[in-house]
């Protein structure tokens, strides 16, 4: 096998450190949290953990807002519990991947009250200010502004500065080559401590036309696209990799916001010393129609539509390169909710098949803390119980235009971001032992039977399943490295693909819907032999290509 890679062969296991494990009862995960906690997270048998930011913040954005980027969120511990966290994990053959947050910063930064403070200021330009004598500047979307208005008015010099997401994010000008020093040799600090990798958020936004023309027609609407296409921004990456990342045995993959798949090549071809891997959130608008209320599609999501996205992202990495699979982060529901079934009938089921797809597919595997147990969304009836700078300001918006609220509140029970942020489910005591406080957001209530806990003990929980099948993966290169082919491509109901390598070649069969449903396959059953799958129960029906609900088998060919 040619240009194997530790990063390739890894599962990456994501952790959001806020919900994980409290230590101390306010009510908030930590570090020593997650220490505690780190023989668990080796039994699941994965190599990499991926934690989002853990820097001081003042946590408008939970984290993603960084006031000082060489220290620890006081809320999370202190610079001696991330060093023995560090610790802990590489004694027990674990790699850290940190977040990497660099196309804003927090207003808090001591470089955004410099600059901010006068025009002449040395840090002036380590952000984007308009000055106001020019007139308005040329609209310019946000993410989290309640007036969808990326360019703040600032009274004290008289300009307005670019912040992309929430008026507390402004945006680093990477444009200036000083700025770019600084982050490069922030990188530097937190590898030489001995990190194993960066999670670059929201990197394609880096770049800007420092002109700030009017946003091209094709772009409202779309303004993800035109942000992630700034001039300069391949010029940056391969600079960093050269001043930073190649220095390093580490792995870097981009959160790929705005990128298409023709151009996720440009950040992976190894030709090009950027960096190793790319997410795709192509599929992430599947079964929504969005617009301003975020309207859900009454026709679910296509399945077809599903697996045309992945094969294509998949044919991408066909000769350079490498991909990501995974199906829920911190900015997504439960994956269970959203692609698979969450009524208790089918939950344990498809969020084993959605394990199975996770585990058995071509690129590297994140998985999302909490999934291993079959968590599902909490689905919140109040906007009292949120606490995303997202929904909230989302809801303020239509709240100030006169809008549906009720309407956008219902499509938050399938959307919102803190589905997947409720506290990780360790046990039926109160709050499902995150905490002996009060949690910073609700406990979902049906912790009592779904924790782990009680999965530990029942081994066909969704849990052991994870367990079962992550030791699968790492027991069959092929499903590392194997080629992935799609088949029966417009069947809506089963996802079927083979994996091919040196001669070998497993099938994967996945029934995505609550009903049996058929594969039609140009392949002869008579000798395949089934090796893992998520029923318990043989079959009574001996067709190996009729698939009771949700069900998941993997063959030998
Ligand atoms: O997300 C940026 C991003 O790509 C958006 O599409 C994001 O999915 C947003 O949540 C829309 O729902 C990253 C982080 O993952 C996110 O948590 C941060 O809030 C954001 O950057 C700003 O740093
Ligand atoms: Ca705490």
């Amino acid at each position: 096998i040619p240009n194997r890679k530790w990063w390739k062969e890894a599962v990456v296991y994501q952790i959001y450190p806020r919900s994980f494990k409290d230590s101390n009862g306010d009510g908030v995960g930590d570090l020593k949290g997650i220490i505690s906690k780190l023989d668990y997270i080796k039994s699941l048998g994965i190599d990499v953990i991926w934690l989002n930011p853990i820097y001081a913040s003042p946590n408008h954005d939970n984290g993603y807002d960084i006031s000082d980027y060489r220290k620890i969120m006081t809320e999370f511990g202190t610079m001696a519990d991330f060093d023995s966290l560090l610790n802990g994990m590489h004694r027990r053959g674990l790699k850290l991947v940190l977040d990497l947050v660099v196309n804003h910063t927090s207003s808090d930064h001591e470089w955004f009250k410099q600059s901010r403070s006068s025009r002449t200021n040395p840090y002036r330009h380590f952000y984007h200010w308009w000055p106001a004598e020019k007139g308005k500047p040329a609209k310019r979307y946000s993410y989290f502004d309640v007036d969808n208005n990326a360019w703040k008015y600032d009274s004290t010099t008289n300009a307005y500065y670019l912040h992309y997401f929430a008026r507390s994010q402004p945006d680093l000008n990477w444009e200036n080559p000083e700025v770019r020093q600084k982050i490069y040799s922030m990188m530097r600090y937190w590898f030489d401590k001995g990190i194993d990798g960066f999670r670059m958020d929201v990197i394609p936004f880096i770049s800007k036309d420092t002109t700030f023309p009017p946003l091209p027609e094709k772009y409202h609407g779309d303004f993800k696209k035109y942000y992630a296409n700034g001039p300069h921004l391949h010029q940056y990456l391969h600079e960093m990799n050269q001043k930073v990342l190649s220095h390093y045995d580490i792995m870097t993959v981009a959160e790929g916001a705005g990128v298409t798949s023709d151009e996720a090549m440009n950040f992976v071809d190894p030709k090009r010393q950027e960096l190793n891997m790319l997410y795709n959130f192509e599929v992430m608008g599947l079964g929504l129609k969005g617009g301003e209320y975020r309207d859900l599609d009454p026709n679910g999501v296509s399945l077809v539509q599903f697996k045309k996205i992945y094969t294509k992202w998949d044919s991408v990495y066909g000769e350079r390169g490498w991909g990501t699979i995974f199906l829920g982060n911190h900015d997504m529901p439960r994956m269970v909710t959203r692609w698979g079934n969450d009524s208790p009938e089918y939950r344990v089921l498809s969020s084993k098949m959605l394990t199975t797809f996770l585990l058995t597919m071509h690129g590297t595997p994140y998985y999302y803390f909490g999934d291993e147990l079959g968590m599902d969304n909490i689905k919140f009836d109040s906007i009292s119980d949120y606490r995303d700078i997202e929904t909230l300001h989302i809801y303020e918006h239509i709240k100030e235009t006169g809008g549906d609220l009720q309407r956008f509140l219902n499509n938050e029970k399938m959307i919102a971001r803190d589905n997947g942020r409720t506290p990780f489910q360790w046990d039926s005591t109160a709050n499902a032992g995150f905490t002996s406080g009060t949690p910073w957001i609700n406990v979902n209530p049906n912790y009592k039977t779904i924790n782990e806990a009680v999965e530990e003990k029942n081994p066909e929980s969704p849990l052991n399943y994870f367990r079962k099948m992550v030791q699968f993966r790492k027991n069959n290169l092929i499903l590392v490295y194997g080629k992935y082919e799609l088949l029966d491509k417009d069947n809506p109901n089963v996802y079927a693909y083979t994996r091919e390598l040196n001669g070998r070649k497993m099938l994967i069969l996945l029934n995505f819907t609550d009903h049996q449903a058929d594969a039609h396959l140009p392949v002869n059953m008579k000798n395949a032999k089934q090796l893992i799958g998520n029923y318990s129960e043989p079959a009574k029906n001996d067709n190996p290509l009729s698939l009771r609900p949700h069900e998941a088998k993997v063959y030998q060919l």
